[in-house]
């Protein structure tokens, strides 16, 4: 008995359709139909005064259709579906247009839309017969996910390129706006190689944010036009700077793969690399054992109490933002350590002579900082603490980081702000743990443990939230905090355990395990052909025989 269940399953997952897609469409249909392409099978671009970055994307998949070798799952096959692919039909073309030609933009400029309109929606229709393939949206960054899709339905067998599950219909669409993922290039630097590898896989899997938590207090690798004293000397070194044309070339490197750059200036806790240019700006530096004063060493906070620091910083955040064409910004607000503005005596001396609570003066701050990105037509994010552990003014435009815990939403959606999942509890691909002096000796963190792909898989973006606050859900990200990560282990720590979270994001909660794992098999081999280093999921002895 247990035997022939065991058979059923077999066939079940390798019968089921269209394995390589990830994220899953909202709606797809498949067949069983073999279906080849044409060795001169081309991508005809039907769009009028088509833009440079479309055309590189179809560029892009055309290439992508002819380098990805993914065979493996072939092997497990019979000889029945090696006859089906060897006089399969064949697709010579697949059709791409715009539902309407009246303003064509570039995917980059619809790529700062994602979150505000709905403009990643697209159809794909590939026939059974051989006849046209056809691509449409009414956007370009649609028609961009759509070649992501398309390029994700092939494999590779003795030279042919085929499907099994013809015809395919599938109509998509994300299921909440913001999927994104979050690097620190703070704690070590990342060439701008390893971002931009980053972002092609992210774009993969259609993922649309970059986080950019580009400064902490271990360096400050931003150059920033004005303020270059403080990447002269808080950035590790004169080379691990990101200059304004590096900041440039990764900006349109992502738009152009339909991600924007969200960028995050962390403040006024995690600043200390600001005191190496400007140490009077900067309290609890110096002195005492760091650890009274921050999670990590070292420390150091900007003196928000004094208005030379409010107008510096005020001026930094305008000049940042001002290199960033986002509409949304960072101003972080996570960790403030209160214990070190009660022992900085600059700051006790400026709360009495204006009267002010620190709270009150924390408020002014970011009254300040958020002013300026609102002047410039930008949305202030805040880590959580800014709406749940202090008492901040805020637009209610803001958009909340929840990375405590994922309990912490409904607190959030209490008080009405749209907010981002990023919970250490389902999301962090590493905690961040130690290695300094004073750390735990185990090198484990109350985050800790291993967030496995399956766990993140799992989660429910509104779970415990009534209908009214589910509506407050932007999506989520992934994020990694790179105490322990540089250009050596980046691509497997993040690989593909952040796919988790861009199908959890885009196609919505409640999908099978089971089912998705040999999607993932093939997400990670085709990352792999293309470059990507992935952990394996399994032995690949689980891979090569599905279910
Ligand atoms: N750095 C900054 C960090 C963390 C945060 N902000 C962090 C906190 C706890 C863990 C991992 C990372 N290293 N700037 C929290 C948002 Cl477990």
């Amino acid at each position: 008995m247990a035997h022939i269940l065991a058979l059923i399953l077999t066939a079940l997952v390798v019968c089921s359709p269209a394995f390589a897609l990830w994220p899953l469409p909202k709606d797809l249909q498949t067949g069983s139909k073999a279906l080849r392409l044409a060795d001169d099978f081309d991508i005809q671009l039907s769009v009028q005064r088509a833009p440079a970055d479309l055309q590189a994307a179809v560029a892009r998949t055309k290439g992508y259709l002819k380098t990805d070798k993914l065979q493996r799952l072939v092997v497990g096959r019979g000889e029945n579906d090696r006859t089906a692919i060897k006089s399969a039909k064949e697709l010579s073309s697949l059709t791409v247009s715009l539902t309407s030609n009246e303003t064509v933009r570039s995917i980059s400029e619809e790529a700062m839309d994602a979150l505000e309109d709905r403009v990643e929606t697209y159809s794909l229709t590939v026939p059974g017969d051989g006849s046209d393939a056809t691509l449409k949206a009414n956007s370009t960054l649609g028609l961009f996910r759509g070649l992501t899709t398309f390029g994700q339905l092939w494999y590779e067998f003795d030279d042919i390129t085929y499907t099994l599950e013809a015809p395919i219909q599938i109509k998509d669409a994300p299921a909440y706006p913001y999927r994104g993922f979050m690097l620190d290039t703070a704690r070590n630097y990342f060439p701008i190689s390893d971002i931009m590898r980053t972002l092609d896989a992210m774009s993969w899997v259609k993922i649309n944010t970059f986080h950019w938590h580009i400064v902490d207090s271990q360096s400050f690798p931003l150059e920033v036009s004005g303020f270059t004293e403080i990447s002269g000397k808080g950035a590790y070194s004169a080379t691990d700077v990101y200059t304004s044309k590096d900041v440039e070339e990764i900006v349109s490197y992502a738009a152009a793969r339909g991600i924007d750059v969200m960028v995050e200036v962390d403040t006024p806790g995690h600043t200390d690399a600001i005191g190496q240019s400007h140490p009077e700006h900067i309290a609890c530096n110096q002195g005492t054992p760091w650890a009274t004063f921050a999670n990590e060493p070292p420390a150091g906070q900007l003196r928000f109490t004094n208005t030379a620091t409010v107008n510096f910083t005020t001026d930094l955040i305008a000049a940042v933002a001002k290199m960033f064409p986002s509409k949304y910004f960072s101003t972080g607000g996570d960790e403030l350590n209160e214990a070190c503005y009660a022992a900085d005596t600059q700051t006790q001396q400026e709360l009495n002579a204006t009267g002010k609570t620190l709270e009150q003066a924390l408020s002014t701050f970011t009254v300040s900082t958020h002013q300026a990105l609102l002047k410039l037509q930008k949305t202030p994010v805040v880590w959580e603490e800014m709406v749940l552990a202090h008492n901040v003014t805020l637009s209610n435009t803001t958009i909340v980081m929840v990375w405590i815990s994922s309990d912490d939403v409904v607190a959030v959606a209490k008080k009405g702000y749209r907010f981002i999942h990023a919970a250490s509890d389902y999301f962090y691909l590493d905690c961040g743990a130690g290695g300094w002096v004073g750390a735990n000796p185990s090198g484990n963190s109350w985050c800790d443990p291993f967030k496995t792909w399956q766990f993140s898989y799992s989660f429910d973006p509104t779970g415990n939230l009534t209908t009214e606050e589910s509506k407050l859900v932007m999506g989520g990200e992934h994020l990694l905090w790179t105490e322990q990560s540089n250009q050596h282990n980046l691509d497997p720590i993040v690989w593909p355990r952040a796919a988790s979270g861009a199908e959890l994001f885009w196609t919505g909660p409640g999908k099978n395990i089971s089912t998705a794992l040999p999607r993932l098999h093939d997400v990670a081999f085709r990352m792999e052909q293309r470059g990507i280093g992935t952990i394996p999921l399994q032995p690949l002895w689980c891979a090569l025989r599905p279910g």
